[in-house]
């Protein structure tokens, strides 16, 4: 799937706008939350555009695995994957998304309860 012209996180990827990039993949792109929410706060990010979690899913057998494992890479040079970390899909704008290029936010750093809000 081609990137989008005029969607922020693809411009991203693209180079086009500027991005704390964290980690660069084959598949995907790690940079930091401009508005953290923890100390470590990472978008994982496909290079591909797809909406959501789902209709990546949908679209790409594989895609998912790259973007945890890529994840889980950040998540251990970050020095957070021993003490545990959460990954977060928001889906749909009533569950909080508000950029619709699939992202999977990777907190940690700090204890994280439950349930979230
Ligand atoms: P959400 O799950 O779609 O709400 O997450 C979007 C995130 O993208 C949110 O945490 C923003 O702070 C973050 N973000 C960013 O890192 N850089 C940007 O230029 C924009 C949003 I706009």
């Amino acid at each position: 799937m081609p990137t989008h012209a005029d969607c922020l996180f693809c411009k991203i990827v693209r180079g086009e706008v500027p991005a704390d990039i964290v980690r660069q993949g084959e598949r995907t792109v790690a940079f930091r939350d401009i508005n953290p929410q923890a100390p470590t706060h990472v978008l994982v990010i496909p290079r591909e555009h797809h909406p959501d979690a789902g209709a990546a899913a949908e679209a790409d057998t594989g895609l998912l695995d790259a973007l945890v494992r890529d994840a889980r890479a950040v998540a251990e040079a970050e020095g957070i994957a021993g003490t545990g970390y959460r990954l977060v899909f928001n889906t749909g704008s009533g569950a909080g998304q508000t950029v619709f290029h699939l992202h999977a936010h990777l907190l940690g750093g700090r204890g994280l309860e439950w349930p979230p809000g």
